[in-house]
């Protein structure tokens, strides 16, 4: 047994002296030095007592050392588990509880908060700041150089991503090496990446996007990154013609269209723009083409099965559309009541199977039973159909969902902390157009009484427990929700009545 993640995505890369990450200070690292520093933390990681299969929670700003924390977990034969920096303490509480991760490295700043919560848990903590300094590094500093890969078998986990649930907490999907590794390369051949490629890396690293998707792909081409710690338009801009390629969500294109410095010499030697994660509306992939002559490539994923389709590389890139399913990858369109498969143009709901495929959810096989049917196909909860061309169109979502900026939020969670406030009969939160993040979330709440409840004070309490990007743009009171016969909320009418809050 060998461990075929770590070989295939890092162990090929040991001899190699060209640039694996260019940085904004002008540095750059190459493989042959990221994967040595990495091979010391591999070690700090086991001289702390982990072993092979445990759990290693890491919540930093994004930084080059996160990489080799990812890498040196492959290598130790750890699970990663990436989380936004934009977490609450009381967020992060549950994650650390629910994936029983035996260390968590944080920045400095939470080291305090997160340490009580660490402690009653008998969790380790370890330090890693932006700027390169931590706990982590330092200890990694004293650690040999040398490692010998622990044996993983395809099937054992590589990763924990946890995805929001439409009722009540957050889902650890378990991902295998064999679904990392069989998307990285499905995605390397079908985009055309090479070592020659030099990719505009803005996209956050605790996601699938930032780091199977990109990161991977670079990784099994040999390729390099342009490493940005953020999306920022100063940034972007000069270094689009360094690059050879971007990915991002829709936000980024929207943005960089708004930008009167952005025109086609910018991105004269780019070959590839690739769009996911939220759906791209048309006039953004029109207005792209028209002023730089490059479509946009989307392509259509999720946290349980990392990328289900795309838009060719060579051939037709629909617009409104998220392409075809790539190789491996079965999709089929069935019918939400029945399971029965639809025919062409039908809408139903996405169910996807192939190697891309999770595991399940972590210690939640009830919810894993719901949407894993035996027969490997998962239930996907985005609504759409397939052309008579064999193109993907997602038309809906089955899930009450929001996707702002690419982040998902799911109503349910807001709901819950609303309707726990004084005065709050109940409350709907909503995704309503919104012209920077696509969607963003808005709270309508009804009174208990027949005076307003004081919307203030709800915000502040929504700002102590959930992350920024969760937070509704707006509360509005209003005197009743609307309902159907069967007394559900009915919340196409809300989405109906509040379209053009942000317009
Ligand atoms: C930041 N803020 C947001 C968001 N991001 N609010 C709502 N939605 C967001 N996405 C908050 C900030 O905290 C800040 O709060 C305010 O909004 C404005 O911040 P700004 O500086 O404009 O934001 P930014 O830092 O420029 O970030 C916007 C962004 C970023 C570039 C769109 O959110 C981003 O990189 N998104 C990508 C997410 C992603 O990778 N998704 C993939 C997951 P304040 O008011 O306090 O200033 S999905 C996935 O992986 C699946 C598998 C897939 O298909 O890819
Ligand atoms: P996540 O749970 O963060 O993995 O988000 C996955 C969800 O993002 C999918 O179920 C879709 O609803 C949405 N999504 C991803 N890519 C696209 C796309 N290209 N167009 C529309 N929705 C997308």
């Amino acid at each position: 047994m060998n461990n075929l993640l770590y070989d295939k995505l890092f162990g090929v890369h040991l001899e190699n002296d060209a640039p694996f990450l260019y940085l904004l200070d002008g540095q750059n690292i190459t493989y042959r030095k990221f994967l040595a520093t990495s091979r010391r933390i591999a070690n700090t990681l086991v001289e702390m007592g982990l072993e092979p299969g445990c759990c290693v929670a890491i919540q930093v700003e994004k930084s080059p050392e996160m990489l080799n924390i990812y890498a040196a977990c492959a290598q130790a034969g750890l699970v990663f588990l990436p989380l936004n920096p934009s977490y609450t303490v009381d967020e992060v509480k549950y994650f650390i509880e629910n994936s029983e991760a035996r260390l968590i490295i944080c920045d400095e700043k939470n080291k305090k908060d997160l340490s009580t919560i660490a402690q009653k848990l008998g969790v380790l903590v370890e330090t890693l700041n932006s700027n390169s300094t931590g706990s982590i590094i330092d200890k990694a500093a004293s650690s040999p150089e040398d490692f010998e890969t622990v044996a993983r078998s395809k099937n054992d986990l590589a990763a924990l991503l946890y995805t929001s649930g439409t009722t009540g907490k957050s889902k650890g999907a378990m991902l295998t090496q064999t679904n990392l590794l069989s998307n990285g390369n499905t995605l390397m051949k079908e985009w055309g990446f090479t070592n020659n490629d030099i990719l505009l890396h803005a996209l956050p690293l605790f996601h699938t996007h930032g780091l199977f998707v990109a990161t991977n792909v670079i990784l099994s081409a040999g390729g390099s990154m342009i490493f940005l710690p953020k999306f920022d338009l100063d940034n972007i801009i000069e270094n689009l013609p360094k690059s050879s390629a971007m990915m991002g969500v829709p936000t980024f294109y929207t943005r960089l269209l708004g930008d009167s410095r952005f025109n086609k010499n910018l991105v004269e030697h780019m070959r590839l723009f690739v769009s996911g994660s939220a759906p791209l509306l048309s006039e953004t992939h029109i207005q792209f083409e028209k002023i730089t002559g490059h479509r946009i490539l989307e392509r259509y994923g999720m946290t349980e099965t990392n990328m289900n389709t795309s838009n060719p590389y060579n051939g037709e890139r629909r617009a409104g559309t998220v392409g075809l399913p790539l190789p491996g990858v079965e999709l089929k369109i069935s019918d939400p009541e029945t399971a029965k498969e639809l025919s062409i143009d039908e809408i139903g709901q996405i169910e996807v199977r192939g190697p891309n495929v999770f595991k399940g959810y972590w210690k939640m096989p009830e919810k894993t039973k719901a949407e894993l049917r035996e027969n490997g196909f998962f239930i996907t909860g985005d609504l759409g159909k397939i052309d008579e061309d064999g193109y993907v169109h997602i038309l809906g979502r089955d899930k009450d969902l929001i996707i702002s900026g690419g982040y998902n939020i799911y109503p349910k969670e807001l709901e819950e902390i609303i309707d726990d406030q004084v005065g709050v009969l109940e409350s709907a939160v909503i995704g309503v157009p919104h012209p920077d993040f696509g969607e963003t979330p808005i709270a309508v709440i009804v009174s208990e009484t027949e005076t307003a409840p004081d919307l203030e004070i709800i915000e502040s309490n929504l700002s102590k427990s959930l992350a920024r990007y969760k937070h509704p743009r707006k509360l509005l009171w209003i005197d009743q929700l609307p309902r159907n016969t069967m007394g559900k909320v009915q919340k196409n009418i809300l989405r109906e009545e509040f379209k053009s809050l942000f317009s």
